[in-house]
């Protein structure tokens, strides 16, 4: 029959002929999209007891409609990752009941109960006390398994080769990894961050520490990733007493560097940290970022043992850690300079009053340069948090940062 784009009227009817539901009678669809993306539909029964959600790959940018197409086959990416990832962390991800190829369509489990751990922490809410341990684990769950620690070398080849994500990758390199640092019509930002954005596009010193972060991202294959691990990419509740995360959207997932998934949600809890700051309200913020890398360690040093590759020795595994630690704190920095200068901008800083709203902004941008150029000076999250602590708080004439960017500035045009 062919790709047809869902409109609401139309799921009751797709979810009938999928297998889904039987009772036309007895259903409710309503429209929630919300990402950059696609189109996400949530179905439930009159009593409230059933209720699936149907996400749709449309083939353009949802946010920018058809003049910014992308190719709907996007879908086919989410669908192998959360193959992948309900291998290795079943737990962590809503179940999925069907993927409709033809339709670029993934029915699954209605999370709708859970909240979205942006929103929730933009509604002054607090960190769960496993949620960014959950974060890590599942990195440490999906990317050992996925490595050539997890993998036969002939089963690792076939991995990559089927994971192959060419056009969402492009989309990382342009929007995270170079145009936040040269002039570019997806650009925009707040007027109180003209200097900085200025200093950046002319800092020749960030530039090269990007270009190798870019290039560490086209090149290593470490394992598969999520790929677009941001706080949107959360979910977080409470059933049965429990605590629950649930992370969901892999579309971006490709093998790549594990230090990216890392690097993506460090960026989002550290630019929550700075809303959480500007309103005098850091709570539990602050710790997040060494939770979550605790919780990958210590997950991959469990698994270790189980190497299917036992020429990577103990040592190996020391490198191998430092390497991915580095590459996280580099990427985490690129991360919250594009969410503030560059496209898809954070609610986190974008629904803070003024005052405040340039002042996180503005060191969340300095903290970004910092984590790119020092990363390798950084060795251990208490560093990254004296690096967060020490940042000015944005004024433009005190900010070191800026002294450097307008340094970059002067070098770049010498
Ligand atoms: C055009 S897509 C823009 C952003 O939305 C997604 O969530 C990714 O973060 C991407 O960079
Ligand atoms: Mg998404």
């Amino acid at each position: 029959m062919g790709y047809r784009i869902l409109d609401t009227d139309d799921v009751p009817g797709y979810l009938n002929e999928r297998g889904h539901w039987d009772d036309l009678d007895d259903i409710h669809v309503r429209e929630v999209s919300d990402g950059n993306l696609n189109r996400v539909f949530l179905a439930s029964d009159g009593a409230g007891t059933r209720s699936l959600a149907v996400k749709q790959a449309l083939p353009w940018v949802r946010v920018a409609g058809p003049s910014w197409p992308l190719s709907p086959d996007r879908s086919d990416a989410e669908a192998r990752a959360y193959e992948q990832i309900a291998k290795a962390a079943p737990d962590k991800i809503p179940a999925i009941h069907g993927y409709d190829a033809e339709n670029h369509a993934l029915v699954m489990e209605d999370l709708s109960d859970l909240t979205v751990l942006r929103t929730h922490l933009n509604e002054g809410g607090s960190y769960g006390p496993s949620t960014s341990v959950r974060i890590g684990e599942l990195v440490a769950q999906l990317s050992f398994t996925t490595s050539d620690f997890g993998m036969s070398s002939a089963d690792r080849k076939a991995l990559v080769a089927a994971s192959v994500n060419p056009e969402l990758c492009k989309i990382t390199e342009d929007v995270v990894l170079s145009e936040p640092y040269v002039e570019h019509e997806h650009n925009h930002w707040h007027p109180g961050l003209d200097d900085l954005a200025a200093g950046f596009r002319a800092d020749s010193r960030l530039r090269t520490e990007v270009a190798e972060l870019r290039h560490v991202f086209m090149t290593s294959g470490q394992a598969l990733l999520h790929g677009d691990l941001h706080t949107g990419s959360v979910m977080v509740g409470r059933r049965d007493g429990e605590e629950v995360v649930r992370v969901f959207d892999p579309e971006f997932s490709f093998v790549g560097p594990v230090g990216f998934d890392l690097g993506l949600y460090w960026a989002n809890v550290l630019v929550s940290e700075a809303r959480a700051h500007a309103l005098g309200a850091d709570g539990d913020h602050a710790d997040q970022l060494r939770l979550s890398w605790a919780g990958f360690e210590a997950e991959f040093r469990r698994l270790w043992p189980a190497r299917v590759d036992t020429f990577f020795d103990d040592a190996y595994l020391e490198r191998f850690l430092r390497r991915v630690w580095t590459e996280s704190v580099g990427f985490a920095g690129t991360e919250i300079i594009r969410r503030v200068i560059g496209f898809a901008h954070l609610t986190d800083l974008t629904t803070l009053p003024d005052p405040l709203q340039v002042a996180a902004s503005r060191r969340s941008l300095l903290l970004g340069r910092e984590l790119i150029v020092r990363r390798a000076e950084l060795p251990d999250p208490e560093s990254v948090r004296a690096v967060a602590r020490q940042v000015p708080a944005g004024n433009r004439e005190a900010s070191a940062g800026n002294r450097e960017a307008s340094a970059g500035k002067r070098e770049a045009s010498a």
